[in-house]
């Protein structure tokens, strides 16, 4: 971190961000949350009023024409010259038994291992979680029945099947442990994108009031195997008001953060115009509620503009309060299929400079933050 963030933190009554909480109203919504977990959320509500965190989906399992050999190598860490602040990691296979690696190939047991690394160097991890459809036995793209969720909710005849399958994403969770054997707290991005209808758990997939039940039911189950390390995260896909937004929210005590995903797909005005309806609407949201907001996965694929980070999704993720960014993955296995630069690209200098702006958090800014936020 430079010399600017530095004079900006100790500046920080002007510096003030009109769409992040009050800090004292932003605790977890878990009662029982472990310390470490209420720390770290407490650190993201503060460092959201000094700038976003980078993050990048399975930064350390692979990159463009590379896999994970245990040598920490990262695409965004060869660009920009540090890690992301924050890693996203998914869940999706956890669920089957034996599961050894997840829908993307990644094993497990590395993944594990990566994220005491990210924990150990002082970087945040984030779960999202792409589970196979429960009724069907297809994947989580699986569309084919609008029956999943009421047959895994209470009273559904899969409920207690479903509830094995969170046994296994709570025991992954509770081994996630530091060098004490305290379980390392970790964002949990459940069953997301949900005003969309590709997933099994989609908008037009089931009723919203299940929806909603089996969010608090899955939480429940959580806390009620131990797993109070978790810091809940909403994320939607489009909505274009605050009621919209709302609309699937399973309520304050099952939710830590707000947010949404948001890829371009068309002209950068077009995501832009998005961006800033689906930002404000967070933010607003956010504010009301007491928690933070976050562009939970953002990307564009290929990533055919070279200036597309400064110029495009800087717009809207620096100087809003956004605590974090989440670019999707760079996929070793699907030919163009990658959202962070990586160094012979021709956007990598253009995201360089996104990693250097006194407003854009990689690892060693956030760390410089919360060392200076502790003093
Ligand atoms: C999607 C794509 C898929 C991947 C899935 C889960 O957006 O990247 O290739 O399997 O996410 O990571």
């Amino acid at each position: 971190m430079n010399k600017t963030i530095l004079a900006m933190i100790a500046a920080t009554a002007t510096a003030a961000c009109t769409s992040t909480p009050d800090r004292h109203s932003s605790k977890l919504c878990d009662a029982e949350a472990t310390a470490a977990a209420t720390e770290l959320y407490d650190m993201m509500t503060r460092s959201a009023e000094h700038g976003v965190m980078l993050g990048h989906q399975d930064d350390l399992s692979y990159g463009v024409g590379w896999v994970d050999t245990g040598t920490r190598r990262s695409d965004v860490r060869d660009v920009c010259g540090d890690y992301p602040a924050l890693f996203g990691w998914d869940l999706g296979q956890i669920e089957c038994a034996d599961s050894v690696r997840n829908l993307d190939g990644v094993e497990f047991c590395r993944m594990r291992d990566n994220i005491r690394f990210v924990h150990r160097q002082g970087g945040i991890n984030a779960f999202s979680w792409h589970p196979r459809n429960p009724l069907t036995g297809g994947d989580s793209w699986d569309v084919s029945s609008d029956e999943v969720v009421a047959s895994i909710i209470s009273g559904g005849e899969l409920h207690e099947a479903y509830m094995a399958w969170l046994d296994r994403a709570a025991d992954f969770l509770l081994s996630l442990t530091d060098d004490r054997g305290e379980p390392i707290p970790v964002i949990f991005r459940p069953y997301h994108e949900m005003s969309g209808s590709w997933f099994w758990w989609g908008a037009k997939l089931c009723r919203t009031e299940d929806y909603k039940t089996l969010w608090r039911e899955t939480i429940d189950h959580l806390r009620s195997r131990g797993v109070h390390n978790i810091i809940v995260a909403y994320s939607m896909a489009d909505y274009t008001d605050e009621e919209e937004f709302a609309e699937r929210y399973p309520g304050d005590d099952y939710v830590d953060i707000v947010g949404f995903d948001i890829y371009q797909y068309g002209t950068a005005e077009e995501f832009l115009a998005q961006m800033k309806t689906k930002s404000e609407t967070a933010a607003a949201f956010a504010r009301s509620h007491g928690k933070i907001w976050a562009v939970c996965e953002c990307g564009y694929e290929g990533i055919p503009q070279s200036d597309w980070f400064t110029e495009v999704l800087a717009q809207y993720i620096c100087g809003t309060g956004c605590s974090h960014a989440l670019l999707w993955r760079n996929a070793h296995d699907r030919e163009g299929h990658f959202y962070a630069s990586y160094p012979s690209h021709s956007s990598a200098e253009d995201m360089r400079r996104l990693a250097s702006r006194d407003d854009v958090l990689m690892l060693g800014g956030y760390n410089s933050l919360k060392t200076s936020l502790r003093r």
